[in-house]
C-alpha cells in the first residue's frame, strides 16, 4: 500500500459515493485499488470492501452497550480502533501494494479536535513498506538492504456544494477545512462535491472560482449580511471581519470540484490527487492502454474551474445534450464495430481499433476535441 486516500468531510457530503466512482474509475484505468471502511456506522456499503472497521467495532453495539449516543459512539469506537491498530496493520498488509481508498466517518470532531483519527493515521502513514534491493537473489538477511517507503497519504476532504448557496455555509465550510489541514497536518485537498447539483439551487451571486479559489472575502460581507437579520446585528459585524481575517490570513484554503458521475470531472480530481501524493506511473498502467489511462497520463484531464463553471452552471443543458448525443455515437460505434467482428469482415482500419473492436484513437480524437476549452472568461456576476 505505498499510495491511499483518506476520504473524510461532514456527513452526506458524498465520501462513499466518491470510494466507489473513485475505485471505478481507478480499476478502469488498471491501477489496483481496494477500499477500506473506516466508518462504524457504514451498514450498508455499495461497493467491495476489502478491509472492514464493523468486523473490529460496531456503532449500534458500542451504544447499546456504553448507552452512548450515535456521536460520542463514533468518536468511542475510532479510539477503539486507535488502540487495536494491530488490527488494521494486519489487515492492510494483507492488501499488499494496492492503492487504498480509506472511507471515513463524518464526525466532524474527528477531524476539528479528537485525536484518534489523526493518530491513525499518522500510525498508517508510519507502517511505510520495506523494499530490498536485492529481489531475487541469492544473498543472506545481513548483506540485503532494505529501503524504508514512507507511505504517501493524501486527505480528501470532501464539501457539499450545497455550502455555496449560502455565505454564512460557505464561510463555516472554509473554518472546517482549515481546521482539519491544520489538525491532520498531511497532504490535503478540499473538494466540493455535486457540483452537478449546483444549477437546480438559486444563481450564486459570484462565479464558481470565487470560491474555489477564495478569493477577497471581504466581498462576502455584505452577502452576510443581508442573509439574516441576525447576522446584520452590529455585534457581528466585527466577527465576521475577524473569521474573514483569520482564514485569509493562513491563505491555506481552495477547493477542487467533482461530480462522480463524469468521467472529466473524476480525471481532474485524481491528477489533482496524483500530483499531491506523487504517485508515479507504474508498470501495472502500460500496455493496452484505453483511452482514460492514456489521458490520465498525459495529463489531458486537467479542467480550469472556469470551464468547470460553463459545463456544470451557465451552460449545462447543452453540455448534457451533448454528452447524450456522444454517448448515442459510442454506442453505435460499439454496435458496429461488433457486427463487423461477429460477421468476421474485420481488418479493414486495424490501426483505429483494439481487440475488443472498439475505435480508442477515433474516441481520443473525439474526446481531445470534445475538451471544454472554450478560452471564455466568465465575468463575475456582482
Ligand atoms: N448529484 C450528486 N449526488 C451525489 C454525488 N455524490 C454523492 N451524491 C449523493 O449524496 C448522498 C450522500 O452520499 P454518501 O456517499 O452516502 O455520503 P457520505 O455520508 O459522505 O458517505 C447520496 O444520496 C449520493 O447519491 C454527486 O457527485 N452528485
Ligand atoms: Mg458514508
Amino acid at each position: 500500500m505505498p499510495f491511499a486516500q483518506l476520504v473524510i468531510g461532514p456527513p452526506g457530503a458524498g465520501k462513499s459515493t466518491y470510494c466507489n466512482g473513485m475505485h471505478q474509475f481507478l480499476g478502469a484505468i488498471g491501477r489496483q485499488c481496494s477500499i477500506v471502511n473506516l466508518d462504524p456506522a457504514n451498514d450498508n456499503m455499495s461497493y467491495p470492501c476489502a478491509l472492514d472497521v464493523r468486523d473490529l467495532v460496531k456503532l449500534e453495539e458500542i451504544m447499546e452497550e456504553d448507552k452512548l449516543g450515535p456521536n460520542g459512539g463514533v468518536l468511542y469506537a475510532l479510539e477503539e480502533l486507535e488502540h487495536n491498530f494491530d488490527w488494521l496493520e494486519n489487515g492492510l498488509k494483507e492488501l499488499g501494494e494496492n492503492y487504498i481508498l480509506f472511507d471515513c466517518p463524518g464526525q466532524v470532531e474527528l477531524f476539528t479536535h479528537h485525536s484518534s483519527l489523526r493518530n491513525i493515521f499518522f500510525k498508517i502513514q508510519k507502517m511505510g513498506i520495506r523494499v530490498s534491493n536485492m529481489a531475487g537473489k541469492d544473498k543472506t538477511p545481513e548483506q540485503e538492504l532494505t529501503t524504508f517507503i514512507v507511505q504517501q497519504l493524501v486527505v480528501v476532504h470532501l464539501v457539499d456544494s450545497y455550502t455555496l448557496t449560502l455565505p454564512s455555509m460557505y464561510i463555516s465550510a472554509l473554518l472546517l477545512s482549515l481546521r482539519a489541514m491544520l489538525q491532520l497536518d498531511l497532504p490535503h485537498l478540499n473538494v466540493l462535491t455535486k457540483i452537478d447539483n449546483l444549477a437546480n439551487y438559486a444563481p450564486l451571486p459570484f462565479n464558481l472560482d470565487y470560491y474555489t479559489e477564495v478569493q477577497d472575502l471581504s466581498y462576502l460581507l455584505p452577502e452576510l449580511e443581508n442573509e439574516s437579520s441576525r447576522l446584520s446585528h452590529e455585534k457581528f459585524g466585527p466577527l465576521n471581519k475577524t473569521i474573514i481575517d483569520l482564514v485569509e490570513e493562513f491563505g491555506l484554503v481552495g477547493f477542487e470540484t467533482l461530480a462522480v458521475e463524469d468521467k472529466k470531472s473524476m480525471m481532474s480530481l485524481l491528477r489533482a490527487i496524483d500530483r499531491a501524493s506523487g504517485y508515479a506511473f507504474g508498470p501495472a498502467e502500460g500496455a493496452n492502454d484505453t483511452v482514460w489511462q492514456v489521458a490520465v497520463r498525459e495529463g489531458m484531464g486537467t479542467t480550469d474551474v472556469r470551464d468547470v463553471q460553463e459545463r456544470w452552471l451557465d451552460a449545462k443543458d447543452e453540455y448534457d445534450r451533448q454528452e447524450e448525443k456522444d454517448l448515442e455515437e459510442e454506442v453505435r460505434i460499439r454496435n458496429a464495430a461488433s457486427q463487423v467482428e461477429t460477421t468476421g469482415a474485420a481488418g479493414s482500419d486495424d490501426d483505429m481499433e483494439d481487440d475488443d473492436g472498439h475505435a480508442y484513437d477515433e474516441e481520443l480524437e473525439n474526446w481531445k476535441q470534445n475538451m471544454p476549452d472554450s478560452g471564455v472568461r466568465v465575468q463575475r456576476k456582482a
